[in-house]
């Protein structure tokens, strides 16, 4: 039976006003920023200067995730925003995280490209007492003291909500499925096929190929198009993002077929292009992932400067969508 109503699924989101009402509290009790070290400038002049390196600009869900945050942490705001763009290298990352810390900012705050690897650079943002507030991936670390919160969504989750749906459609078709992963080494990448893969065990679903295309369009397409000489049985696209999806029904259209119907897709994201392609029928089915952090990493450096303990996981709340809902929801989203 086809859903076609929008599945809400609140992820244990944290609101930011609740999470305001608990540090108003811990105020008093004089939270640390940045356990460790001198504390930084702290903002003596009120204005927060905040260094944030963004992973790249791979996909739309990272031009909106780039809007919001520079949208938010404006000077109206009471911030001076240091931005710079990795362009997927994490050594281009701690490049940036190391002249943040030199340049004394007041907040370091950026969203990892790969899980592991941060340790050395994160204790050294803590030796000059400067607070790291980690958004939208995950850190592998052992030491939860390297910065003060993580604020993303739940990509497990996400990853379940599309096995859930396949599952729920397709099972007992004998399909046969390629997967499109993200970068490797990424917390979404990870994530998301881990929650998957969990969500279709004891289907007769098979997952036949898994690639990387990087989370970009161009990739994912070059990849769609090696699984489409490859095997000629392909029933599914499971792509860990909007964007490969949307390079995937490029490499099936140009091979002569029609997404979402000989081919289905499945993504994440429901970023603009992504929902304009479920509304048109090309897509199946997308898990949502909310790119609108600006707001809360505002709210977050502005407590962790005004030395209030803040929540260590906010979790944001994401959506799913099918076909019909897509076509409902498309004139008024925001990204
Ligand atoms: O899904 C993808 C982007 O980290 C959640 O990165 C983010 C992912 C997003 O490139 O489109």
């Amino acid at each position: 039976m086809a859903r076609t109503t929008l599945t809400r699924t609140v992820l244990a989101a944290v609101s930011v006003a609740s999470l305001f009402a608990l540090s108003a509290c811990a105020s008093d009790a004089g939270g640390e920023p940045a356990g460790g070290g001198e504390p930084a400038g702290g903002a003596d002049d009120g204005v927060i200067t905040l260094g944030f390196s963004q992973v790249g600009a791979e996909s739309g869900w990272r031009a909106a995730n780039t809007k919001s945050i520079q949208d938010t942490l404006t000077e109206e705001n009471g911030f001076e925003l240091k931005f710079s763009d990795a362009q997927q290298k994490q050594e281009n990352q701690i490049q940036a995280i190391r002249s943040y810390i030199t340049q004394g900012v007041d907040v370091i705050a950026f969203s990892p490209v790969v899980e592991t690897g941060w340790d050395p650079v994160l204790q050294e943002a803590k030796a000059a007492g400067i607070p790291v507030i980690l958004t939208d991936r995950a850190v592998d670390s052992s030491d939860e003291t390297l910065y003060e919160s993580f604020i993303g969504s739940d990509f497990v989750k996400e990853g379940e909500m599309a096995g859930e749906w396949v599952a729920e459609q397709y099972d007992g078709e004998g399909f046969k499925a390629v997967e499109l992963q993200g970068t490797t080494g990424a917390a979404p990448a990870i994530d998301r096929k881990e929650g998957f893969e969990a969500a279709i065990e004891g289907t007769d679903l098979e997952i036949i190929d898994s690639q990387t295309g990087n989370f970009t369009r161009a990739e994912g397409k070059t990849v769609m198009e090696g699984f489409l000489n490859k095997h000629d049985d392909i029933d599914l696209v499971f792509a860990h993002n909007d964007d490969m999806g949307l390079g995937a029904i490029e490499a099936i259209e140009a091979a002569g077929m029609v997404p979402g119907e000989d081919i289905k897709i499945v993504t994440i994201d429901a970023v603009k292009d992504g929902m304009q392609a479920l509304a048109d029928g090309k897509i199946n089915y997308i898990v949502e992932c909310n790119p609108l952090l600006g707001p809360d990493l505002a709210e977050i450096a502005k407590a962790v400067i005004a030395g209030e303990e803040v929540e260590k996981r906010i979790v944001v709340e994401d959506l799913a969508f099918d076909q019909e809902s897509a076509k409902e929801a498309l004139p008024t989203r925001e990204y």
